[in-house]
Parts: C-alpha cells; sequence; structure tokens
C-alpha cells in the first residue's frame, strides 16, 4: 500500500542532518537506514546545503529506504524536490511556500507540515489545510542556533490547547533540544487537558549517536511507554 494513503504515526519523526558536526564522516542514508530498522516512524530530509539535483538524489536513494519500511519521507522546504523524489510530502517553515500551492502542486494525499511557534501560527496552519504542526522551538538546541522563539513545554502546551477550539483536526510533534533524558518528560509537560503530542521529532539524539538504530530503539520505546514519573 502507497505510503501516504496510510494513516502516519509521528510518534518518532527523525529530521535529518548532514552537518559534520552531527553526521560526522559517516553516510547519511547509512545512518537514516539504521533509524528507520530501529524503529522511527517518519523521516524529514533537511538539507540546506546541497544544490537542488544532488538533493533529489539524496531524496531519492532516502526514498528507497523509507518505502520499504511504510515510513513516509518528507522534505524540508522544497516542493519540488518532493516532486521529483516521489516523496510522501514536505515540510514548511513560515517563509516557505503557502499550504495550498504546495497541495496544488503534491496533490491531495501529500502530507504537508509546518512549523508553528505561537498559537496564531498553529491556527493558520491548521486552518490552511495542514497535516500537522512541528511545534518549536521547545528548548536551545546547538543544531538550530538562533531561533527565534523557544517557547518550553509550556508554550507547547499553549498551543496544544488552542487546538481543541479549531474545528480541523491535527496531528503535532515537536522540536528542539529533546533525547532520551527528556523525551517522557516532555510528552508528558506538554499535554493540555484536550490534546497531547502525538511524536517528537529529533535530530541530534539519532543522527549523532554512535548506534543510531539502538538509540532510535531507545527512543521509540520510551515514547511508546507511559511516563514513569506520573
Ligand atoms: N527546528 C527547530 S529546533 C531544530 C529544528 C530543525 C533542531 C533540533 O535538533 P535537536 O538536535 O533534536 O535538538
Ligand atoms: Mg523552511
Amino acid at each position: 500500500m502507497c505510503t501516504c494513503m496510510m494513516k502516519v504515526n509521528y510518534s518518532l519523526y527523525l529530521v535529518t542532518d548532514n552537518t559534520t558536526a552531527i553526521l560526522g564522516d559517516r553516510d547519511l542514508c547509512w545512518v537514516v537506514e539504521e533509524a528507520v530498522k530501529g524503529g522511527v516512524t517518519v523521516v524529514q530530509l533537511r538539507d540546506k546545503t546541497s544544490e537542488t539535483a544532488g538533493l533529489i538524489r539524496i531524496a531519492k536513494r532516502l526514498h528507497n529506504i523509507t518505502k520499504g519500511h511504510d515510513v513516509p519521507l518528507l522534505i524540508n522546504d522544497r516542493v519540488d524536490v518532493a516532486f521529483a523524489a516521489g516523496a510522501e510530502g514536505v515540510h514548511l517553515g513560515q517563509d516557505d511556500m503557502d499550504i495550498e500551492t504546495a497541495r496544488k502542486l503534491l496533490g491531495p494525499n501529500a502530507i504537508i507540515g509546518v512549523t508553528a511557534s505561537s498559537r496564531e501560527e498553529a491556527r493558520q496552519a491548521v486552518e490552511g489545510g495542514a497535516d500537522y504542526l512541528g511545534i518549536g522551538t521547545l528548548f536551545t538546541t546547538p543544531t538550530k542556533e538562533n531561533t527565534k522563539f523557544i517557547i518550553g513545554t509550556s508554550g507547547t502546551r499553549d498551543i496544544l490547547d488552542s487546538l481543541a477550539s479549531l474545528e480541523q483536526q491535527v496531528s503535532t510533534v515537536c522540536i528542539g533540544g529533546i533525547n532520551a533524558t527528556n523525551a517522557q518528560r516532555v510528552l508528558y509537560q506538554s499535554r493540555s487537558p484536550s490534546k497531547g503530542l502525538d511524536g517528537i521529532a529529533v535530530v541530534s539524539a539519532i543522527m549523532a549517536a554512535p548506534d543510531p538504530r539502538k538509540a532510535a530503539q531507545d527512543l521509540r520505546e520510551l515514547v511508546m511507554r507511559p511516563p514513569r514519573f506520573a
């Protein structure tokens, strides 16, 4: 079955990073394949440096890996690359293409996610037809410096709470500084009475791990298990 027709499991969402500080000299595709084998449920290709032809080649290689595991591949920023690689969707920031145009280009079954740092950004994205929100930045992280808003679990909870009054359903993950030590606490403390997160999104906790498969297994187990301190 085509991944795009399936209900998406957002519980462990991996965002890639090709910088030496995170990836070292390892092959991106090897790290992602290990992570997928460990239990990652969504992969987003985030690459701010490769030129278009190279990016399409990487996206196609990653898609060959992810589709074999029924894991959706989403492309950060680049609707054209998602289309060229046959990826399941895109992740759009506030300054990227609007959702309506992206959906026209990619089709009704494409998965479209949007970054939201405030209630207003979340509302606009949901009303515009986003399938999921990437809420953040949760905590300060060396992986993405100079982020505009660090919202913490209280800011995340506030955004989740605001979604209850909207007609449309939306899935949610949060991102920024999440690792095996704080994952359960993040999920627990971000919950509003009406809505909890559907998952966590991580970069370095998996991409920089010496054993990415084990890192993904450990995180997947943590997000599936009820918090121990609850
Ligand atoms: N968007 C907000 S924070 C972030 C992105 C892409 C990076 C998160 O990286 P890490 O290593 O999981 O803290
Ligand atoms: Mg962007």
